[in-house]
């Protein structure tokens, strides 16, 4: 289990999300050590005189504290940087999984293995089973291999609804009239949730996401 799962949080089932872990803890580094340097410096400021002889006209600190920061900058930037353009990667195996919003339930379509739409509502509390999630189950889900890129294009017939896996940094507008794609790929096979993360009316909470990723012999038969 890694540091964010022992703190409770998910583990990331996901390149991209395990790449976004890392990074939030890059950023982390940085914002915790301006604060710690500011808040000395607040403390130092606050217990000495304010002026002093040897800060007037004291160009080589105004340099440095010019200079540093904008290096820290350049620091956050690129890794973000690197960041953006992963999530924008695109697959070129050709599997694509189509999700629809619609108020309030998702349906899918994987056309390049000739799987055609079907709905994807949200099991009522009162038909859950042992073990099930509440407000989380669905009664349809949609397959996919684990272990290779999936591409995942959203749209939705009424308002805009958003597609969303958290465990696998995935959120995606699903706007009408409009086709939005992303990338998916899963370390291991499994169930994973998600909800809608839009709000889009009444039912909003009511319409969840599961999608289930088996190993590739496994989705083949
Ligand atoms: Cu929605």
């Amino acid at each position: 289990m890694s540091f964010w799962g022992a703190m409770n949080l998910m583990d990331p089932s996901s390149p991209i999300q395990s790449e976004m872990i890392l990074f939030h803890d890059h950023a982390m580094i940085l914002l915790i050590g301006i604060f710690v340097l500011v808040a000395c410096l607040g403390v130092k400021l606050c217990v000495n005189q304010v002026s002093s002889r040897t800060t007037h006209e004291a160009q080589l600190l105004e340099i440095l504290w010019t200079i540093i920061p904008a290096f820290l900058l350049v620091w956050l930037a690129l890794p973000s940087l690197r960041l953006l353009y992963l999530l924008d990667e695109q697959s070129s195996n050709g599997l694509i999984l189509k999700a629809t919003g619609h108020q309030w339930y998702w349906s899918y379509e994987i056309p390049s293995i000739g799987i055609s739409s079907f709905d994807s509502y949200m099991i009522q509390e009162n038909s859950l089973q042992n073990g099930e999630f509440r407000l989380l189950e669905v009664d349809n889900r949609p397959i996919l291999p684990y272990n290779m890129t999936i591409n995942t294009l959203t749209t939705s017939t009424d308002v805009i609804h958003a597609w969303a896996i958290p465990s696998m940094g995935i959120k995606m507008d699903a706007v009408p009239g409009r086709l939005n794609m992303m990338g998916i790929q899963s370390f291991s096979p499994g169930v994973f949730y998600g909800q809608c993360s839009e709000i889009c009316g009444a039912n909003h909470s009511y319409m969840p996401i599961v999608v289930e990723f088996l190993s590739l012999e496994d989705f083949i038969n």
